[in-house]
């Protein structure tokens, strides 16, 4: 049975199998001393910030591995590629924990966010570097066998890097007393959500299943470059979502007014404001005032920004759609059009 993001639900039950495996294992880890109160710590932080998300960027790993070998998996394969697409559901878990207490958000997932939660407060810190240390014991139980191992290890090392690179330019461009709306530009937010962003949700799930498959990656560019391209779209998505999605259903409710963020919605706005509203933006955005976040919206909507995007996410489409057939193989051209196909016009 198909869901509306076209996997099995079957093989997301046998997902999150998997992901009971590798907590235990986690849990068990000989190279800690583990007491109740330490083991519960982590795996109540485990079931609180790993598996409650969409699992696209997992699920991903196991839908492209299949794609690519053309072949029914064996129990195997399908366990080492859910092994690595919880990989990436860990790295995520990892940079949402510490995304949500740089950005101030309050929900995250349906729930309060991590660090929100009695008692956790800022251990929510060391808990975001134990899931990034989660992900190379992962690895090492499950692949070090493998003649693709060390790539693996480096394929996460240089995704992680670019990752917290686009972290840090998201965050230098909202310091304080150094906030100036003149610098927000479509480049600008380019460059932002290509690190911080694009690779990691993208990029590394079909990577993944490349070196499963037993290819090497350098002979895969172009399929970098889309992969790039589709997330750059998403995050435009998600600057959206943040102002015009419905909290119940995007699980988390919107910071980015508030926090000065070098948002698509605001970058537009620049873009397509008369002099009067631009002196709003300037004067207004970034304050964590309910009646200042009012005022940016009110301008959102006179310059019709939901139906900028509406026109920008079917342009995008058509692009990515055209640029997928270039490819000259159909296993990948399948492989990027079920990513296409499970975001294109998301509401969550
Ligand atoms: C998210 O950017 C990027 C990472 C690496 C977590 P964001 O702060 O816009 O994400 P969200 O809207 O989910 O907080
Ligand atoms: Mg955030
Ligand atoms: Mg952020
Ligand atoms: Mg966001």
């Amino acid at each position: 049975m198909a869901n509306p993001n076209g996997t099995t639900s079957d093989l997301r039950a046998v997902f999150l199998e998997v992901y009971s495996v590798l907590k235990s294992e986690l849990l068990n880890d000989p190279a800690f001393e583990w007491t109740d109160g330490s083991r519960q710590w982590v795996e109540r932080m485990l079931d609180y910030n790993v598996p409650g998300g969409k699992l696209n960027r997992g699920l991903s790993v196991i839908d492209s591995y299949k794609l690519l070998k053309a072949d029914e998996l064996t129990k195997d394969e399908v366990f080492l590629a859910s092994a690595l697409g919880w990989c990436v559901e860990w790295l995520q878990a990892y940079f949402l924990v510490l995304d949500d207490i740089m950005d101030s958000s309050h929900t995250r997932r349906g729930q309060p966010c991590w660090f929100r939660v009695p008692k956790v407060g800022m251990i929510a810190v060391n808990d975001g570097v134990i899931l990034r240390n989660h992900i190379p014991r992962i690895l090492k139980k499950h692949f070090r066998g493998k003649p693709y191992y060390v790539d693996l290890l480096d394929l996460f090392n240089e995704v992680e890097f670019q990752t917290a690179s686009g972290q840090m330019i998201d965050l230098i461009t909202t310091i304080e007393g150094e906030k100036d709306l003149s610098k927000y530009s479509l480049p600008l937010h380019r460059r932002i959500v290509q690190y911080k962003t694009a690779y990691y949700s993208f990029y590394l799930p079909v990577a993944c299943a490349l070196l499963m498959a037993g290819e090497n990656l350098d002979n895969h560019v172009t399929v970098k470059d889309v992969l790039i391209d589709m997330g750059i779209y998403f995050q435009v998505q998600d600057d959206y979502l943040d102002c015009f999605g419905e909290p119940e259903k995007i699980g988390k409710i919107g910071t980015d007014i508030e926090d000065f963020k070098c948002s698509w919605l605001v970058v537009k706005a620049l873009e397509l404001c008369n002099e009067e509203q631009k002196k709003i933006l300037f004067e207004h955005y970034g304050k964590t005032d309910p009646a200042d976040v009012a005022k940016i919206k009110v301008i959102y909507n006179e310059i019709n920004l939901q139906s900028v995007f509406t026109e920008f996410e079917s342009k995008s489409y058509e692009k990515l759609t055209s640029s997928i057939e270039a490819h000259p193989s159909k296993a990948v051209q399948a492989v990027l059009k079920s990513f296409l196909g499970k975001i294109y016009k998301r509401q969550k």
